[in-house]
């Protein structure tokens, strides 16, 4: 059977892009065809400027908010990074196979750099190197598939690259990751600023759907999300390039509906009920999710027991990987 390995950061709260580009397709595909681990990776999150008590409730908000979105327990390995110290192990045995130019060409350090810089904050050598530890989090489980969303294809590149690069230096130690993408969802925009992903660490929040927001505010958001305007004026055509407001909400109902959105486009002769739709179509989406959620809530034990048993399980399986490469590289193991 094959091995697939995702992960979400706890680093804000869980959107419709994490969702619609990732999480959806782990429940509903990916655990039942595969042996799959699914990892809150906790230490990714520290590589920005963070509040310890923010992150220690989001981590736990991530992992009850994958179990509501239909993650189950006795299908799949579900833990968290830090619970697990195979992972910073490896992470140091790929910085000395990495090289510094291949993590500044990373396109999400140059952008989240960039946004540290505005906000004067210094830039964390945690954020160069963070590829590099999600290469380990990939390669420590001899992973045959990464199922992410669109912007996370540079770094799973990354970890082939090194994965091939340990094993030609060293001798054969890593299976070497294919990326996957959904078919539809793949990137999903801010619904402010179409031109940038909807990402979790948005601060300003308008564009952003958060899986926790209830229907209203999903609503108010979606009727508030930015159109274009153009020489077809009004019309509702699916064309990303030049009209990517309303290619972003065609793509949304799309993933959930499951129609094209070309065909989509077709039905629409005006943004006002393209919207409504969208809204609506994305409420129900969510709505399983937020009441499963609350239930979990009042069950914390439930899913403490359930990150417990998934370190442990992702232990084991990591740990013989490791040592190998360990003893690859030419360390001395410990007598
Ligand atoms: N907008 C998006 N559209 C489609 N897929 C997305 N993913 C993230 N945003 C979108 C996918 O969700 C999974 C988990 O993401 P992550 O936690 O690794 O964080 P990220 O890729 O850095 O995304 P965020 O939510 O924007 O976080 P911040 O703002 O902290 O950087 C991944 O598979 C990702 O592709």
């Amino acid at each position: 059977m094959k091995r697939v390995f995702s992960g979400v950061q706890p680093s804000g709260h869980l959107t419709l892009g994490n969702y619609l580009g990732a999480v959806r397709r782990w429940a509903a595909v990916e655990q039942h065809q595969a042996d799959a681990l699914f990892c809150v990776v906790d230490l990714h999150a520290l590589t920005v400027e963070h509040d310890p008590a923010r992150l220690r409730r989001l981590t736990r908000q991530t992992a009850t908010l994958l179990l509501a979105s239909g993650l189950a327990p006795d299908v799949c390995t579900l833990f968290v990074q830090s619970h697990v110290d195979e992972h910073a192990r490896l992470s140091y045995l790929l910085e000395c196979v990495a090289t510094d130019g291949e993590m500044r060409r990373m396109i999400q350090y140059k952008e989240k750099a960039r946004r540290q810089q505005e906000r004067g904050a210094g830039v964390r050598l945690s954020l160069l190197t963070y590829p590099v530890l999600m290469a380990a989090d990939v390669l420590a489980y001899a992973t045959d598939e990464v199922p992410v969303g669109e912007d996370q294809k540079q770094h799973v590149e990354l970890a082939r690259t090194l994965a091939e690069r340990f094993n030609q230096r060293y001798g054969h130690t890593f299976v070497v990751p294919k990326v996957t993408l959904p078919r539809v969802g793949a990137r999903v925009m801010n619904l402010q600023e179409p031109g940038s992903k909807m990402g979790k660490s948005d601060v300003s929040g308008q564009g952003v759907v958060r899986l926790l927001d209830e229907p209203e505010v999903v609503r108010q958001k979606v009727m508030r999300a930015v159109t274009d305007s153009g020489p077809g004026g009004r019309q509702v055509e699916y064309d990303r390039a030049e009209r990517p407001g309303v290619a972003n909400l065609l793509d949304i109902l799309a993933a959930c509906t499951g129609e094209e959105p070309v065909t989509l486009a077709g039905k629409y002769t005006g943004y006002g009920q393209l919207k409504k739709d969208v809204a609506e179509a994305v409420v129900e989406a969510l709505r399983p999710v937020r009441e499963r959620h609350a239930e979990l809530c009042a069950d914390p034990a439930y899913v403490d027991g359930v990150l417990r048993a998934g370190a442990e399980r992702a232990r084991a399986m990591a740990r013989p990987v490791v040592d190998t490469a360990y003893r690859a590289i030419g360390l001395l193991p410990a007598a």
